[in-house]
């Protein structure tokens, strides 16, 4: 597999960096994770291509992430909020409204840049036990840190869990949440695994992860945002009384089969089987004339790709609102990325939807593509047209 965000230019195409991409379950700690991990640096950098606001319902998500843990958590006088990847800060600005005193820790100089425009303070890092004792000697302990999307791309869980055990304050919550391992079995959602996903966490793998460093699952909240994922509040071990979900969610875990290895075959064939579908759905409308494009360039979309083997041939263009992505070709399968005016200004017959998990948002705003008779080509969880 290529890194899922390095679009790419013509003259980039015989020097693209590819790794091997497996998978495998702990029967120990259960952890769901990539075997080999591309170096960080490869993927998080100061041309970084993900910018969190390319969602409006992921920014109003983030508005209500941001009010949940001031309401539940920051009872103190002067409270003190970290985020670890505040990316362009859509989170964080919710606190800087509030005049609520925050650092967001981003290794990627761009997207830190854009959340500085955004009134948010930042320290372009990669965060780690050096980063957690500078920002305690600068600012003191942190009664909140918190994640979105982020502690599952970080390989070593446990210099996290050093970093954040040292920062926290003793009443403090370390809350994340994050793409959930029984959504990707239920749905059979396969592109939910690529480079940045280094773990896709359960409750139990997030239990065994932390529970070593001191720190407890105290909470657990799902969310339907990106096709399901959880919510995990972690505090020192007996700061607070873990509240009845948490036992609830592990026993729901066992019943779905996480820790069973025979879930994890049936899941490989699950892949199989849609790979299969895919491919011969869009060959199929292909050799029809059909005229079939992609929507929104996700990271997912890489995995989908270059899993199925799809290139310029079935797939025409990519249609994708992030202006660095554009006039740029997808990882590994070089498939022309495209401003969305090129999708409306023509529409295709077929738009395969690479960001399913925004299909609410994105179904409000293309009904002139349905109207024109456009189709969608889904594959999440099954492979079908609507
Ligand atoms: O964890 C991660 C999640 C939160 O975001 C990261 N590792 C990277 C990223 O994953 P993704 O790229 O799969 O995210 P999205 O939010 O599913 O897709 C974003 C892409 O889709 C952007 O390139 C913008 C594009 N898009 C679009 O073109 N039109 C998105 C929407 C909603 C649209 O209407």
């Amino acid at each position: 597999m290529p890194i899922a965000n390095a679009f790419l230019t013509p003259a980039q195409f015989d020097r693209e960096y590819f790794y091997e991409m497996a998978t495998a379950s702990c029967p120990a700690c259960h952890t769901f994770q990539i075997v080999d991990q591309p170096d960080p640096r490869q993927m998080f950098h100061e041309h970084y291509a993900f910018f969190t606001r390319s969602s409006k319902r992921m920014v109003a998500h983030f508005a209500d992430y941001a009010v949940w843990v001031a309401d539940q958590f920051l009872k103190e006088a002067d409270p003190f909020v970290v985020e670890i990847g505040c990316n362009d800060g859509a989170m964080l600005e919710n606190f800087a409204k509030r005049s609520i005193r925050h650092l967001g820790i981003e290794p990627s100089a761009n997207v830190a840049a854009e959340a500085e425009r955004h009134g948010v303070r930042t320290k372009v890092a990669f965060f780690g036990m050096q980063a957690a004792r500078e920002v305690r000697e600068g600012n003191g302990p942190a009664d909140a840190i918190i994640a979105a999307n982020v502690i599952c791309h970080i390989p070593d869980i446990n210099e996290i869990a050093r970093g954040v055990g040292h920062l926290l304050a003793d009443r403090g919550v370390f809350v994340f949440e994050e793409p959930y391992l029984g959504a990707m079995i239920e749905k059979g959602s396969y592109d939910q695994i690529y480079d940045e996903h280094v773990f896709i966490f359960s409750a139990h793998s997030v239990h065994n992860a932390f529970q070593p460093h001191g720190l407890e699952l105290i909470d657990v909240v799902p969310q339907a945002t990106h096709g399901g994922s959880m919510r995990y509040v972690l505090a020192k071990q007996g700061a607070y009384e873990p509240a009845p979900a948490v036992r609830q969610l592990l026993a729901r875990e066992q019943e779905l089969g996480l820790n069973d290895p025979a879930t994890y075959d049936a899941f490989r064939e699950r892949c199989e089987r849609s790979r299969k579908a895919l491919v011969g759905l869009v060959r199929s409308l292909r050799a029809e004339g059909k005229r079939v494009v992609g929507y929104a360039a996700t990271s997912k979309s890489t995995t989908v790709l270059n899993y199925c083997g799809l290139g310029p041939a079935d797939i025409e263009f990519i249609s994708d609102t992030t202006p660095l992505k554009q006039g740029k070709f997808t990882p590994g399968t070089h498939i022309p990325v495209r401003p969305h005016e090129d999708f409306s200004a023509n529409f295709p017959d077929y738009a395969v939807l690479f960001a399913w998990n925004h299909e609410a948002e994105i179904m409000e705003k293309e009904t002139k593509f349905m109207d024109s008779g456009g189709k969608w080509i889904k594959f999440v969880p099954e492979v079908a047209v609507s």
